[in-house]
């Protein structure tokens, strides 16, 4: 039977979801041009009229949001309401710069938690569900956010937080946890600690919801067998809101956008031109209803593809691939552009772990580029010579997806360090320069 956790609005018609986009969108920007004079500027300054602004179809005429707007304006300068009306903010874990602030109302943290929840029941998750959230809670989005979806749903949740992995385990038993929320590196790791331990068949767990870094089809398979349940994809960002601004429904055919809270579009990052559904290209979001916050255009730098077709599970919303990496995630090595995922999927494929790092360096005017990854345990121990065979098997199953060499090195098994929230995958030594 399908599940929704609001039917009425997740199988809407597409002209009444483009209907009610566009009722949201013309008020949510008179309001935004009106009470953010950052906003107003900006728009001004493009040249464009607010009387212009009639439907959702005249948003290509106004100006992008980045994260420079947003540092230019902390903290406060695109706060849409008073201060008194906020009760919450959060924060990206932005390393340089000023980090980035988002604010919420009460409505915007209830229609956040409506996100999450719906995330949830597209597992097929519901009420008799134990949740646990291994997200970090604080200033990161992940730990409140799958939290207080799945409160409004009624389930009964396990606030973990990240770390203290034992503990984590002990719990998922003890408490016969069926849906584990964390980022899919710590999923590995967990699902690997869980087997080393003993423990895998004493889970109950039904499904994953896993999200906030890039994660491969490869990996997915690797996490469902570790720890012998569905995995689903999440994805979100602090600036939107949080998690939940798009997730994968049980068919696992892309993550639907939750189209009545965010119109989304894709662009030719270096022109910034609309492209058509289908085309690869960086997410824009606006934020259609939230009150604090609201983001009209921003760019997230993470490129992927849209397909408009309705789902097989019934649901109408727009659904987006698995980005393929945030445009600034993607390595120019050796002249070529190389995603980390790329080299995840070869690794995987290889029957490798997910356990891998890249270090990207420059000796004189050369790129060197290597890859360290665990060595299964069968392996360690063996002769020099069949490590180093199993080596070049790698660097050339990494030649034919990038057309680069690599220099592969197989180290001890468990001597990457694990993460427990978002991995660090890439070391690019060249930026330190
Ligand atoms: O990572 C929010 C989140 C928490 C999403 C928990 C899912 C689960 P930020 O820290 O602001 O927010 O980072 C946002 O993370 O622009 C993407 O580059 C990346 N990202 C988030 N979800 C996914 C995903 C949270 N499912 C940035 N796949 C985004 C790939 C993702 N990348």
């Amino acid at each position: 039977m399908k599940k929704y956790f609001q039917p009425e609005i997740e199988t809407m018609p597409k002209e009444e979801i483009r209907k009610l986009q566009n009722e949201l969108f013309v008020k949510q920007f008179h309001r935004v041009y009106e009470n953010v004079p950052y906003y107003r500027a900006k728009v001004d300054a493009a040249g464009v009229k607010p009387e212009e602004i009639r439907s959702i179809s005249d948003i290509s005429k106004l100006p992008f949001l980045t994260k420079d707007d947003l540092r230019e304006a902390y903290p406060e300068g695109l706060l849409a309401v008073p201060k008194q009306d906020v009760v919450r903010i959060h924060s990206t874990s932005g390393t340089t710069g000023k980090r980035v602030v988002a604010f919420y109302t009460q409505h915007d943290l209830d229609l956040w938690a409506d996100c999450t929840a719906r995330a949830i029941v597209a597992t097929g998750g519901s009420e008799d569900d134990v949740v646990q959230v291994s997200y970090g809670y604080g200033l990161f989005t992940g730990g409140a956010g799958l939290n207080d979806g799945a409160h409004k749903l009624g389930a009964m949740t396990v606030p973990m937080s990240s770390g203290n992995t034992d503990r984590q385990l002990q719990f998922m038993e003890d408490m016969g946890v069926t849906v584990l929320c964390c980022t899919p590196s710590y999923a590995s790791f967990l699902g690997e600690s869980a087997i080393e331990r003993g423990i895998r068949d004493k889970l109950s767990l039904r499904a994953g919801i896993f999200g906030a870094e890039a994660w491969t089809e490869e990996m997915r398979r690797d996490i469902e067998d570790k720890l012998q349940m569905k995995a689903y994809d999440i994805y979100g960002l602090t600036e939107i809101s949080g998690p939940g601004v798009a997730f994968e429904c049980q068919e696992q055919s892309g993550m639907h956008v939750q189209e009545d809270h965010f119109y989304v579009e894709t662009i030719d990052p270096k022109t910034g031109e609309v492209l058509p559904p289908g085309s690869k290209g960086e997410l824009v979001f606006t934020s259609l209803d939230k009150e604090a916050f609201p983001l009209i255009r921003y760019r997230t730098k993470d490129i992927c593809v849209l397909n408009p077709e309705t789902c097989a599970c019934g649901r109408t919303h727009i659904r987006m691939s698995k980005p393929m990496g945030r445009s600034d995630d993607m390595l120019i090595i050796k002249g070529v552009n190389v995603f980390p995922s790329q080299i995840e999927t070869v690794l995987l494929n290889e029957g490798l772990t997910p356990n891998y790092q890249i270090i990207v360096d420059r000796v004189g005017s050369s790129d060197t580029f290597d890859v360290l990854v665990e060595m299964p345990e069968e392996l360690f121990g063996d002769t020099i010579a069949a490590i180093s065979k199993r080596e070049k098997e790698i660097v050339s199953s990494l030649k034919s997806m990038l057309g680069i060499v690599a220099k592969v090195r197989l180290v001890e098994p468990k001597s990457i360090q694990r993460s427990e929230g978002k991995a660090v995958r890439v070391i690019d030594k060249r930026k330190l320069y």
